[in-house]
C-alpha cells in the first residue's frame, strides 16, 4: 500500500524532513496523492509534521493498529491475519464467532478496549483503553478436548517469556491461568473451545490473553486495586502495546507450532513449574462444595495441582472446578 510505503520512507529518516517531491518520485504518484496519504496517516495517529516548502517530518509515534503489529511479526501462522478493533465487547466472543463462521486458523483479534472483558465463570476482566493488551487467538488444532487445559498452561509460560523479554523481569504463575508480578495479578488467560459432538475433537479453540501493561494503581477499579498491577507499575518499563502483542504472538507460535504442542508438554510444564509461586505453601482450595486448607505440592504431567489435605490425603485438582487463595498470614 502506498500509504505505508510513504510511512516506511519517513521512518527510515525519522525526525528529518523528506520532500513531497521525493516521496512522489519514489512511488510514482503525484504530490497531491502523497499529501492525501499523509493526511490519512495523521488520522491513524502518526505524528507527521508538514514543513512549508520543505516536506514532511515524522516524529516518534506510538500507534497501535493491525499494521503496526503485523509489521513486527515474523510468524507463519499465528497473527495471520491480525484483526484490530478500537472497541469490542470481548475479543474472545468475537473470535468465537469467527470460529463458527470459518475464520482462519491463527487469526489474532486485538482490541484497544473491551467493554465486557471476560474471566472464568462469568467473572469480569477490566480492560480499560490505553494501558493494556487484550487479544484472542483462534486455533483449529487437531486436539482432544483433554488437551485444552494444557494450552492455558502453555500460554502462561508464553506470557512470562514475553514480559521477561521486554522488561527483563520474569513474572510468576498462579495456577492455573494467572500471571503475577510481586504478588499481584498482571495477566489473565481464558481458553474456550467448541467440541465436535461425535468425535470429542476440538472444532476450534480461542485463547484469550489480557495483560496490564501500563496502568498505575488509581487506574484500576477499587475492587481490584489491591490485587491487580501492571508491568509499568512494578518495573517502571513502559512497553509499546504493538511490541508486546507481536512478541506475544511470536512466542505463542514458537511453543505451539515450532515446538509441536502437545508433544512438548513435558518441557513447557517444567518451565511452568519453575514459575509457580506457591508450591510448598499453605493455600485455601475453594470448590463448588465449600473450601478446605491444603499444602500445594506440585503439578503432575497433566498440569493438575497436587495438594496434601490436613488429613494427609493427596488430591489432584483440575482448574475448572476450583480456585485457589493464598492463606492469610
Ligand atoms: C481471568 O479470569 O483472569 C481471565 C482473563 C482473560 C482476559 C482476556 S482479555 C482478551 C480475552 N477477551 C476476554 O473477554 N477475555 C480474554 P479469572 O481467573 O476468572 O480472573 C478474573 C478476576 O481477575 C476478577 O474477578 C478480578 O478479581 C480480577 N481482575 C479483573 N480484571 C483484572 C485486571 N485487569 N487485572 C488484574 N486482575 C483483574
Amino acid at each position: 500500500m502506498i500509504k505505508y510505503k510513504i510511512l516506511d520512507t519517513l521512518r527510515q529518516r525519522e525526525g528529518m524532513v523528506v520532500s513531497g517531491g521525493e516521496l512522489a518520485n519514489r512511488l510514482g504518484v503525484s504530490r497531491t496523492a502523497v499529501w492525501k496519504q499523509i493526511l490519512s496517516l495523521q488520522s491513524e495517529g502518526y505524528q507527521i509534521e508538514s514543513v512549508p516548502n520543505k516536506g514532511y517530518r515524522l516524529q516518534k509515534s506510538e500507534v497501535y493498529s493491525a499494521y503496526e503489529i503485523t509489521r513486527r511479526l515474523n510468524t507463519q501462522i499465528i497473527g495471520h491475519p491480525v484483526i484490530f478493533l478500537e472497541e469490542v465487547d470481548s475479543t474472545n466472543t468475537y473470535a468465537k464467532k469467527l470460529g463458527t463462521n470459518g475464520g482462519e486458523n491463527g487469526t489474532a483479534v486485538v482490541a484497544a478496549h473491551q467493554t465486557s472483558g471476560k474471566g472464568r465463570m462469568e467473572r469480569k476482566f477490566e480492560s480499560p483503553e490505553g494501558d493494556g493488551v487484550y487479544l484472542s487467538i483462534l486455533l483449529r488444532p487437531k486436539l482432544q478436548v483433554s488437551d485444552i487445559n494444557s494450552i492455558t498452561l502453555m500460554t502462561a509460560v508464553v506470557v512470562s517469556d514475553t514480559v521477561e523479554e521486554l522488561c527483563g523481569v520474569r513474572p510468576s504463575i498462579k495456577w492455573t491461568n494467572d500471571v503475577y508480578l510481586n504478588g499481584k495479578k498482571l495477566c489473565g488467560i481464558l481458553t474456550e473451545c467448541s467440541i465436535e459432538g461425535e468425535s470429542g475433537m476440538v472444532e476450534y479453540a480461542v485463547v484469550g490473553i489480557g495483560t496490564n501493561l501500563r496502568q498505575v494503581s488509581g487506574d484500576f477499579p477499587e475492587e481490584i486495586r489491591d490485587i491487580a498491577t501492571s508491568v509499568f507499575q512494578e518495573t517502571g518499563v513502559r512497553i509499546d502495546r504493538a511490541d508486546y502483542a507481536a512478541v506475544l504472538l511470536q512466542n505463542f507460535e514458537r511453543y505451539f507450532y515450532t515446538q509441536h504442542f502437545p508433544q512438548n508438554k513435558a518441557s513447557f510444564l517444567e518451565r511452568y513449574r519453575n514459575d509457580l509461586f506457591f508450591l510448598g505453601q499453605e493455600i485455601t482450595v475453594v470448590g463448588l462444595n465449600g473450601q478446605y486448607t491444603a499444602v500445594a505440592l506440585d503439578i503432575d504431567g497433566e498440569g493438575r495441582l497436587l495438594v496434601r489435605t490436613e488429613d494427609g490425603r493427596t488430591n489432584a485438582l483440575n482448574s475448572g472446578e476450583i480456585s485457589i487463595r493464598m492463606k492469610e498470614k
